[in-house]
């Protein structure tokens, strides 16, 4: 079968394009379908998709499970719930790295952004190959690594931005009231793949469960330097109707805050597992 999207890798490791992206209704499965290949093999892929509406934009989230209704970042509004709104002028913005909600027990799977309003300059995000990390790895550090788990925290952030006058909202407030915290292997495998991949963050990672304090964070040190190497790195400079969608099991991301005072508004999805694929699931045969 001939293919409807023709995906053009924008590095060795890491990112990838599709120009002209439309969601033709005659074979949106089929699209779909191909889309995912692209994406858990290239990591991170950039779809130049101006004519993309809201509804396409749920369409292919749902296509890869459970849409997210965000907590506290605003939304489009009824019928558009899941669609988030980051603003740069809420005082919303992402200039960490980090895998999204990983103080989550099931973080999203994948998140996708669609660039709506941009600063004249700057505003880029960039993406880690946290499969690529993993691989370069010494076998003696692969060996270490397995079977420990490490804590992410979410209030770490939160009250960061908090203290600095980032933020001043009272949503802020509430989240950290949540106290959201979760263990993780250090180590995921990625369930379509096969592929291991680190899972932590700078952001969100805390320590590394029953280690002594020190040895927790010279390990992650090392390991936090370790994935920042510009070898896993894919960066996008966006265009107002671009959407990049990324493989959340296997990347942290940082969108650069290099643009100040000017504004930048994407709309975003992020996609849970659904609940009969889950692994536990009763569903699921496992
Ligand atoms: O705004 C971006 O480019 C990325 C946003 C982000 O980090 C997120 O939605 O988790």
């Amino acid at each position: 079968m001939s293919s409807l999207l023709k995906v053009k890798p924008l590095g060795p490791r890491i990112g990838a394009e599709v120009r002209d992206f439309k969601l033709a209704a005659s074979s949106k499965t089929d699209i779909l379908k191909e889309l995912e290949v692209g994406l858990v093999k290239h990591e991170a892929i950039v779809l130049h998709a101006p004519d993309l509406s809201p509804e396409d934009h749920l369409d292919i989230a749902k296509y890869f499970g459970e849409a997210e209704v965000h907590t506290y970042y605003p939304n489009l509004g009824k019928g558009f719930e899941q669609i988030t709104i980051i603003d740069s002028k809420l005082g919303d913005r992402a200039d960490m790295w980090h895998h999204d909600e990983s103080f989550l027990p099931s973080p999203p799977i994948v998140t996708m952004t669609h660039a709506q309003v941009l600063p004249p300059f700057g505003g880029d995000t960039c993406w880690i190959s946290m499969t690529s990390a993993y691989d370069a790895l010494s076998e003696k550090m692969k060996q270490y690594l397995e079977g420990l788990q490490a804590w992410h925290d979410m209030n770490g952030p939160m009250t960061d931005a908090l203290r600095h006058n980032v933020v001043t909202h009272e949503r802020y407030v509430q989240v950290i009231q949540k106290e959201q915290r979760h263990l993780h292997p250090l180590v995921k495998v990625h369930p379509i793949t096969g592929r291991k991949a680190l899972y932590i963050s700078p952001t969100y990672t805390t320590h590394i469960d029953g280690l002594p304090v020190s040895e927790s964070n010279a390990i992650l040190n090392f390991l936090f330097s370790h994935c920042q190497d510009v070898n896993f790195l894919f960066r996008h400079r966006w265009s107002v109707g671009d959407m990049v969608i990324w493989d959340n099991r296997s990347v942290i991301h940082n969108a650069i805050l290099d643009y100040k005072p000017h504004q930048r508004r994407m709309h975003r999805v992020s996609v849970f597992q659904r609940q009969s694929e889950k692994p536990n699931s009763i569903n699921s045969g496992n």
